[in-house]
């Protein structure tokens, strides 16, 4: 089994903006605290450059207060990267500000371009074996049957499924841990779609401790889950708690906060 899933040599994150005040929200739990945001931000770049990646970090977007956020602006393959179509109105136009990061890195940059396609990087998770893509209130049919066109020749199978109702993306209640195992809400697993994966849950309670990335050796996971934190260190991950309350009162979690991939070519 190959590992090019969690094993990356390089990661794109953008500092925090004064705007970030201003960020979307499903309920408002208060406002983030900016230095507190980059103190977490600060610790989270530097967990992913101990690995060996080089992590670029890009200026802040005053324009788009969501744009800490890039995962939901494209998604990076070996072989290429394809730039997203937000579903949130005032998030589209941070798919284009990322493009030009993403041509300085790869030789094969495409665009998800249709009118009516709809498709956020939180809704997808890449595995070894395939790409799952979640339809939900940012992504649409429309964005993940062209997404499943402009991988095609890179041999990529996508699979459409379900984020569930009242999840703002897929990511939120799933990450990946290794080739074959996925760490995932029970809510997520009852669906159903990790039949073919070993599945660990989220302890009862610690549904917001589902959104970790596998980076190289590290898991890097929200501090303040301790009963899904255990059950990862048992299972014989490395755990890395990262401070997320501020990214957290945006539904923001671990993934979104990075683009993670090592190009080909
Ligand atoms: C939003 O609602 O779009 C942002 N406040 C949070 C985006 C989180 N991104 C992600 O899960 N990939």
């Amino acid at each position: 089994m190959t590992d090019r899933s969690y094993r990356f040599t390089h990661a794109i994150s953008r500092k925090p903006s004064v705007s970030i005040t201003n960020g979307l929200r499903a309920v408002d739990t208060g406002t983030p605290d900016l230095d507190l945001f980059t103190s977490h931000h600060a610790d989270y770049v530097q967990a992913l450059r101990e690995t060996g990646a080089e992590v670029l970090v890009l200026e802040a977007l005053e324009a788009y207060p969501d744009a800490i956020f890039v995962e939901d602006t494209a998604l990076c393959l070996q072989e290429g990267a394809i730039v997203m179509r937000p579903g949130a109105p005032t998030r589209l136009g941070e798919a284009a500000e990322m493009a030009p990061h993403l041509r300085a890195l790869y030789s094969d940059v495409r665009e998800v371009s249709g009118p009516d396609a709809f498709i956020e990087g939180g809704d997808i998770l890449t595995t070894e074996t395939e790409i799952l893509v979640g339809r939900s209130a940012r992504t649409n049919a429309a964005g993940i049957a062209e997404l499943r066109e402009l991988v095609a020749d890179w041999g990529y199978a996508v699979r459409e499924v379900i984020t569930p109702e009242g999840v703002l993306h897929f990511k939120t209640d799933c990450s990946l841990l290794d080739s074959e195992t996925v760490l995932a809400t029970e809510r997520l697993a009852a669906s159903g779609c990790f039949e073919t994966y070993r599945v660990i849950l989220t302890a009862e309670g610690e549904e917001a401790a589902a959104n970790t990335i596998r980076f190289n050796d590290l898991v890097l996971m929200p501090a303040g889950f301790p009963k899904t934190r255990g059950r990862l260190i048992e299972a014989g991950f490395n755990v890395r708690e990262v401070g997320n309350s501020e990214a957290a009162k945006l539904d923001g979690g671990m993934s979104c906060l990075s683009l993670r991939f090592s190009p080909k070519g």
